[in-house]
């Protein structure tokens, strides 16, 4: 069985033994223990001439050589005339380390195979590069599996910002506190603890100043009752103007801390990007979320609803400039899911354009 795929230029044949060498070049993309850093996950496999593996590699985080430059190593002389199977476009820039299609011509590699293209305006160019220089370049080759390997980071090198989700936990009639303000434990302790999974998906843990002020929240993350260590920890971000008070629990040294004096949500977000932080979880509070709200700059919803009812007190987002239902942020439901008593709800916005 022969698969077509659409290349840059045109229509080209891919082998079967391709597109198994192509699932092992995710698999070794997804390697466990490989930290989630500024760079994408990618794996490469080298195939000789008649199919046979002569070298794998995949890419071990920012600083570290390319997956492409790690199988090369791997294949010395037997790169000569191979096909590089790879889960990413080649890139063609110096960054941390050389560029990969210089690597590859240099080796005599005679075809590449890659799945996603690059999306990263900085680092693209490698496929042309290649196929200027007559090597035969296959593009797209499961690329929907491999641009699903860096989720986040393929939507902030597109976009120019991180992914931002806001997580929230509130009753069932969408309170986040009491009247009286106190709202430790609304949700079950099973929710809690899946709140410091998500955080540690991210890149950065974004609050407001008043949250700071009113909650003061450690924003670590913690697994079993224990601290994880500094290096694991997401930066932990506070947005506003005044000083973070002395002695607030985001200051103890446990993970980074960052503050941000700019209210703008785009600012906050370029500032982070510069960063390259490529992914935010936003924890409120709601003066801050609405303002991102407004702007346009909610990707992604993570609610935690708790089965209880206040019938008052505040609410998790504040005036966000709607006053008709018209108006009104849409959200798709991506999944539904029963936490020991609370139900998760996750969302996705829909931007205007993907409306009929
Ligand atoms: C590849 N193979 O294994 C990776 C690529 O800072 P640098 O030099 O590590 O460059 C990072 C950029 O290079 C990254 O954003 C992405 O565009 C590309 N990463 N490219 O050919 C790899 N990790
Ligand atoms: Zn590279």
């Amino acid at each position: 069985r022969r698969e077509r795929h659409r290349t840059m230029t045109g229509t080209r044949t891919v082998i079967p033994r391709e597109i198994e060498a192509m699932r092992r070049a995710l698999e070794l993309a997804a390697s466990p223990g490989v930290p989630l850093d500024p760079n994408p996950r990618v794996g490469c496999v080298l195939l000789s001439p008649d199919g046979e593996v002569v070298g794998e590699g995949f890419h071990h985080g920012a600083g570290t050589p390319h997956a492409e430059v790690e199988a090369l190593r791997v294949a010395g002389d037997a790169a000569r005339g191979a096909t590089a199977v790879v889960t990413l476009e080649p890139c063609d820039h110096t960054g941390r380390t050389g560029p990969c299609s210089r690597a590859l011509l240099d080796a005599g590699v005679a075809r590449v195979v890659h799945a996603q293209s690059d999306p990263n305006p900085v680092a693209a160019g490698g496929a042309a590069r290649l196929a200027a220089a007559g090597v035969e370049v296959v593009g797209g080759v499961l690329a929907a599996q491999a641009e699903a390997l860096n989720p986040h980071w393929t939507f902030s090198v597109t976009h120019g910002r991180p992914f931002v989700l806001w997580k929230s936990a509130s009753t069932l009639d969408g309170r986040v506190a009491a009247a009286d303000g106190t709202s430790r434990w609304i949700t079950s302790a099973a929710s809690r603890a899946e709140v410091h999974d998500l955080r540690a998906s991210v890149d950065a843990v974004v609050v407001g100043l008043g949250t700071v002020l009113e909650d003061d929240p450690h924003l670590a993350v913690r697994r079993d009752g224990a601290v994880l260590p500094r290096e694991q920890q997401p930066l932990r971000v506070v947005v506003g103007r005044r000083d973070v008070p002395e002695g607030a629990r985001v200051l103890d040294g446990a993970a980074e801390t960052l503050q941000i004096r700019v209210h703008d949500p785009e600012a906050v977000l370029a500032e982070l990007h510069r960063r390259e932080v490529r992914s935010v979880l936003l924890e409120g509070g709601p003066t801050l979320v609405a303002a991102f709200v407004r702007a346009g700059l909610v990707d992604a919803v993570r609610w935690y609803v708790a089965p209880a009812l206040l019938g008052a007190g505040p609410s998790a987002l504040g005036d966000a400039g709607m006053s008709t239902i018209a108006e009104a942020l849409r959200l798709s439901v991506v999944d539904v899911v029963r936490v020991g008593d609370d139900v998760r709800i996750d969302a996705r916005a829909i931007r205007a354009h993907e409306e009929e």
